[in-house]
């Protein structure tokens, strides 16, 4: 008896860990991930953010690698904080063609104003 429920739950480990991830690789390949780092240690890993304009669905992951920092895009209102080891995503709303300035508010370290990038929805 035991080892026919050891038996199913192996089936099942077999059968749905594989499909559970190529669930989540499959929605992780919609997802442009931004990583946040002091000047000093890189900075942003993208200084030009591309996506496309008037799309619904675009979605940006967040991550810091270092100290806490934030990402402020004041023309379409985006203001979060972003920590180390908790991930942030944030779902655009379509966003008109154009440029929109981004950078970091938190004063993560001497050259924090260096912390900027430039969002260009085409
Ligand atoms: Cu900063």
């Amino acid at each position: 008896m035991n080892n026919r429920i050891y038996g199913t739950l192996f089936i099942l480990l077999v059968v749905i860990s594989p499909l559970a991830m190529t669930y989540f690789a499959t929605n992780e390949q919609n997802v442009t991930m931004l990583t946040a780092r002091t000047p000093e240690n890189g900075n942003w890993s993208l200084t030009r953010l591309k996506i496309p304009a008037n799309t619904e669905g675009i979605t940006l992951k967040l991550v810091s690698d270092d100290v806490v920092h934030s990402l402020e895009i004041p023309d379409l209102g985006i203001s979060v904080e972003i920590t180390p080891g908790h991930p942030i995503y944030i779902q655009f709303p379509p966003i008109e063609k154009g440029l929109y300035s981004y950078f970091c508010h938190v004063p993560c370290s001497p050259l924090h104003l260096d912390m900027k990038g430039i969002l260009e929805a085409l």
